[in-house]
């Protein structure tokens, strides 16, 4: 008997290391071809579309947001480059961009896309190198977009001239309104400009002012009047990213304000928008309003509804939204994460590439096209991280489901794998008109250097190449570090 314990406990301590290496050599392959993988898509970028925004996989050419390009894809992808150990083509890069990109142009450019790609971009590629020049250039940006705050109400004009700064675009969205704190607070930090943060900040909480009394947000806002001109609320697009800075800015900025905005959003989100059956912990004292999903399973859906009266208006779901449960867990409600990420799986599932919309009821998509978006696999990163930090607590205050970092990192590989299998181009990566047929169309916007490759690069490569805890990450997957003193920064305009 003791023989047979002994044999038993040789093969457990033969085998489970043998297991573990086998696991970090596979993800280690991995890692090398989600490298490998953005290089393929990078070459073709300098070969097709050097110096212009994007490059266009189908036609082999290239697509400017305005009349003079802004290097969009150079300034997004350049700190992947710097994770992922490409050293050469990042210093490469880095020069051409602190000597040819220029914001004095006569253009009148989104002020949010702008931010979080470039300012986002900038600054934290300057955060990794301490490269001057980029911090320049983020400042002269920074200057050039502050008149899109100079609205009655401090809500942000949607547009401003980069050159003259008139401004245009009086009606804007929570999103564009809302996430932009992260990047003009970090400015600001580094600046010693405290005006960056003020006139976002004001927004964020002009946004959040103007919520209504069961406390959700419209889509659509005066920023003149400050008055609502769409009451459909949800957590997708328009909406996302707002939810999303409220709580990023609580921890990157020590920002208690913020947090106390999450905490009553969050409240009036999974009392109105969710769909849930009640087995999601805590959710008993706020049951489901709309339609209870299957109701022996666990799934979460966040769906649409009238912000003044909670009514459900929709019940669909799509790859921007998406995005949620990386907030959840980072607002440490992993049980609403977990299964809302599980959610998003099986909308992912169903095609083998998630759609940009689907009905969560019926599973049928409402909107068929994948622009290459990022969102799930930024979730299924977060949730690994706090399955590693789970994983090494002793302590539990009461009995719930452990997350298993291998549960995460297997999904990613599976939708790594479905990603290239359907994406991947002769040219570049594509963008799909249709996640049914698989038909490509002529886009690969540069969030899949800044966002998609980044997110499934640092799923699978050693945990020690970005330490997950010590930075947050903007919208746009731009990591910005957590470790400078509580106060954003020095008063000093
Ligand atoms: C990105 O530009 C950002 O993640 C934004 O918040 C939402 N849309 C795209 C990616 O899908």
């Amino acid at each position: 008997m003791k023989m047979r314990i002994l044999c038993c406990l040789i093969a457990i301590a033969v085998i489970a290391p043998n297991c573990l290496a086998q696991r970090r050599a596979s993800r280690a392959n991995l890692a090398n071809e989600v490298r490998r993988e953005f290089l393929h898509a990078w070459n073709d970028y300098k070969q097709y579309a050097w110096g212009h925004d994007d490059l266009k996989p189908l036609s082999k050419s290239y697509h400017d947001w305005y009349a003079e390009p802004l290097l969009m894809t150079p300034v997004d992808a350049l700190d992947t480059m710097i994770l992922m150990g490409l050293t050469d083509e990042a210093s490469t890069t880095r020069e051409y961009i602190a000597t040819h990109l220029s914001f004095d142009k006569d253009i009148s450019v989104q002020n949010f896309e702008i931010t979080i790609r470039l300012l986002g971009g900038l600054l934290s590629v300057y955060e990794m190198t301490g490269d001057q020049r980029l911090l320049k250039l983020a400042e002269d940006l920074g200057n050039r977009l502050l008149p899109v705050f100079n609205s009655p109400t401090g809500l942000p004009y949607r547009y401003v001239n980069l050159k003259t700064g008139a401004v245009r675009g009086n009606v804007t969205n929570p999103a564009e309104a809302g996430t932009l704190l992260i990047e003009f607070g970090t400015l600001a930090r580094l600046t010693h400009r405290q005006v960056f943060y003020d006139k976002a900040k004001r927004a964020l909480v002009e946004i959040y002012n103007r919520r209504s009394p069961i406390g959700l947000v419209g889509t659509w806002i005066n920023v003149e009047t400050g008055q609502w001109t769409d009451i459909d609320s949800h957590i997708s697009g328009a909406i996302d990213s707002y939810y999303e800075y409220l709580v990023k800015s609580a921890l990157l900025f020590h920002d208690d304000e913020c947090w106390r905005m999450w905490l009553s959003s969050s409240e009036a989100i999974n009392k109105y928008l969710a769909d849930a059956t009640p087995k999601v912990k805590n959710a008993s004292s706020a049951p489901a309003y709309g339609a209870v999903v299957g109701a022996n399973s666990s799934e979460r859906w966040y769906g649409h509804a009238d912000m003044n009266t909670g009514k459900r208006t929709a019940t669909s779901f799509g790859a921007l939204d998406a995005f949620f449960p990386a907030v959840l867990v980072l607002a440490n409600d992993s049980d609403r994460g977990r299964l809302l990420q599980e959610s998003s799986y099986k909308m992912w599932m169903k095609y083998g590439i998630e759609p940009e919309e689907i009905n969560y009821l019926t599973m049928v998509p409402t909107s068929e096209g994948y622009p290459l978006r990022p969102e799930i696999i930024e979730s299924t990163y977060y949730l690994y991280n706090y399955a590693i930090r789970d994983e090494r607590r002793t302590y539990r205050p009461e009995p719930y489901p452990r997350l298993d970092p291998k549960h995460y990192q297997d999904m990613g590989e599976t939708m790594w794998r479905d990603f290239v299998k359907y994406c991947r181009n002769d040219v570049g990566y594509a963008a799909l008109k249709s996640v049914i047929t698989k038909e490509k169309a002529d886009s690969m916007q540069s969030f899949l250097f800044a966002e998609t490759f980044k997110y499934f690069y640092l799923l699978f490569a050693r945990p020690r190449t970005l330490d997950f805890n010590r930075v947050i990450f903007n919208t746009e997957a731009h990591p910005m570090r957590k470790s400078w003193p509580t106060k954003p920064a020095a008063a000093k305009n």
